[in-house]
């Protein structure tokens, strides 16, 4: 079968009607992206001749999406995140804007919040048997090399199971275990005391693992560890570095790797003098540069959910 009725008068008038493009009222952006995303829908279905009973899949599919809360991870999982840090790399570009530590996408498991220091901070507040001790430190830096004081740099990640706290399925974690938030001083630098992460998989009976596994994909990450980093007088970046040697370093399912955020993982003693539960730990260094501010806006904050909880 190839039925082709996209084109018609009744299937544009449909369209038109269903995003209420004949009235003033309403939200006009609103209405012009319900009429493109659903015209793109139903040529979708004229060209691939798509059946009752794939749409109703789908339909239902959305469904269970919403009931595991895992729109925002499928995002993550189908590129559409990378895609808009695509995007806003090619705008960077366009306006000339060079430099500064790549962005990566946030990801849905960030939660805002946690407890800010000053310089240094201790994230590990659950023991994790599995994990061994980790410093990430560096400097933050404008694009003119200088330290940047009074940045506030925050970091989350996963404990040894792959599991973020606040969303551990265990129910195992702390408030904020592994999630903190740092102010440089007048040198720029910062560093988290933390233990080293291991990569994070998909809720395996979700909605995101159910669709993977229907295009035979895995939902995993390579061990990362993510960043937001602002200061008054520069752009916000978003970002995460991957743990050197992961296997799944170039096969994330959510394609965040960038060459640029693979810093080297050092093998050190001293820990017991940080107060590092093993003298043996590994340290990272990760200098933050950070881009000037748009005729004296940052174009880079994103509004989106956020969870936030108080410490
Ligand atoms: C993560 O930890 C993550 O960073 C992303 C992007 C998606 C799912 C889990
Ligand atoms: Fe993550």
């Amino acid at each position: 079968m190839s039925i082709k009725v996209f084109d018609s008068k009744e299937v544009q008038d449909l369209l038109k009607a269903a995003a209420n493009l004949g009235s003033q009222d309403g939200s006009a952006r609103a209405k012009e992206i319900t009429h493109r995303l659903l015209s793109d829908l139903f040529k979708a279905i004229d060209d691939l001749d798509m059946t009752p009973d794939e749409i109703w899949a789908g339909v239902t599919y959305l469904n269970k999406l919403g009931q595991d809360g895992e729109a925002a991870l499928l995002a993550a999982g189908l590129g559409l995140e990378k895609f808009l840090d695509i995007r806003m790399d090619a705008e960077d570009r366009e306006a000339d804007i060079h430099g500064g530590t790549p962005r990566t996408i946030e990801g849905p498991l960030y939660v805002a919040g946690a407890p800010l220091r000053d310089g240094v901070a201790k994230l590990d507040v659950d023991p994790d048997e599995d994990a061994g001790p980790l410093v990430i430190r560096g400097t933050v830096t404008g694009t003119d090399g200088k330290p940047v004081a009074n940045a506030v740099v925050e970091c989350w990640h996963a404990n040894s199971k792959g599991f973020y706290s606040h969303f551990d399925p265990t129910g195992a974690q702390s408030d904020f275990n592994l999630r903190g938030a740092v102010k440089t001083g007048a040198d720029g630098t910062y560093e988290f005391r933390t233990l080293m992460p291991v990569g994070y998989g998909c809720p395996p009976h979700g909605a995101t693992q159910q669709l993977l596994n229907t295009l035979a994909r895995h939902g995993n990450r390579p061990a990362h560890v993510h960043f937001f980093a602002t200061s008054e007088n520069h752009r916000k970046l978003t970002t995460q570095i991957n743990i050197e040697g992961d296997p799944l370093i170039w096969d994330d399912f959510a394609y965040a790797t960038r060459e640029e955020l693979v810093p080297h993982v050092v093998e050190k003693t001293g820990g017991a003098a940080l107060g590092l539960k093993d003298d043996a730990y590994r340290e990272i260094v990760f200098d933050i540069q950070l881009t000037p501010l748009v005729q004296g806006k940052d174009n880079q904050i994103v509004h989106r959910p956020r969870v936030s909880a108080t410490a």
